[in-house]
C-alpha cells in the first residue's frame, strides 16, 4: 500500500496523530523549539518516560530514536529524534538526518502505526540549511515507505513560511 505524504503549517503538539516526532537532543531531558513545546504541552510523563530510557541506555545518539507516551498529548506516542547540529556538512550532517527520519519510521512500524507527524528537525536550534533539509526528509521518507506496511499517513508538519514554501514546493 501507497502511504500519503502531506505538509501542514501547525504547531506540532496540537496534530491527533498516532505518533508526532521530537526534535530533541542526546540528554532527552528536553530543551528549546519543537522540543520545548512538546514536554510543556504533554506534561511530566514524556519526561519521566525518557530518564527510564537514559537510565537503561544512557540517552539517544545523534541519528537515533526512541520512543515515549505522549502524555497529555492528543497524539499517542512521541518519537525522540536527535538530528545533526550543522557544522559546514562535511561531519556527515546528511546521513545522519537521514537516519533520523529513517530510525523514527522504523519504530512507527515496529509498533504498527498507521500516522506520524515529523518537524523539520535540525532547521532551528542546529541550523541544519533549510532546504536540503527538507529534500533528504522527503527522499528519505519516500524510500522507507515504499517497503512499509502499516504507516498510511506521513505529515511533515511546517512551523515557518520558508520550510513550508519548500515541502509545498516539493509535494505539489
Ligand atoms: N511545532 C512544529 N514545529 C516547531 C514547533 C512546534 N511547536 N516549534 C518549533 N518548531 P528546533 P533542532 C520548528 O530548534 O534544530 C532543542 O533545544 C522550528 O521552526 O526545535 O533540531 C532540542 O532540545 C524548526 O523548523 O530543533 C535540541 O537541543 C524545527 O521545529 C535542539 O533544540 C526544529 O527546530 C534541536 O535543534
Amino acid at each position: 500500500m501507497k502511504a500519503k505524504i502531506e505538509v501542514l503549517k501547525a504547531d506540532i503538539t496540537t496534530l491527533e496523530v498516532d505518533a508526532i516526532v521530537n526534535a530533541a537532543n542526546s540528554s532527552l531531558l528536553g530543551g528549546g523549539g519543537v522540543d520545548g513545546a512538546i514536554h510543556r504541552a504533554g506534561g511530566p510523563a514524556i519526561l519521566d518516560a525518557c530518564r527510564d530510557i537514559r537510565a537503561k541506555q544512557g540517552g539517544c545518539s545523534t541519528g537515533e530514536a526512541v520512543i515515549t507516551t505522549a502524555g497529555n498529548l492528543p497524539a499517542q506516542y512521541v518519537i525522540h529524534t536527535v538530528g545533526p547540529v550543522w557544522n559546514g556538512g562535511d561531519h556527515l550532517e546528511a546521513k545522519l538526518l537521514a537516519n533520523c527520519y529513517t530510525n523514527s519510521l522504523k519504530l512507527a512500524e515496529e509498533k504498527g502505526l498507521k500516522s506520524v507527524a515529523f518537524p523539520n528537525i535540525s532547521t532551528g536550534v542546529y541550523k541544519y540549511p533549510k532546504a536540503p533539509a527538507s529534500a533528504i526528509a522527503l527522499i528519505t521518507t519516500r524510500k522507507f515507505l515504499q517497503t512499509a506496511s502499516s504507516i498510511e499517513s506521513v505529515v511533515f508538519v511546517c512551523f515557518d513560511q520558508l520550510n513550508y514554501d519548500l515541502y509545498w514546493k516539493a509535494l505539489n
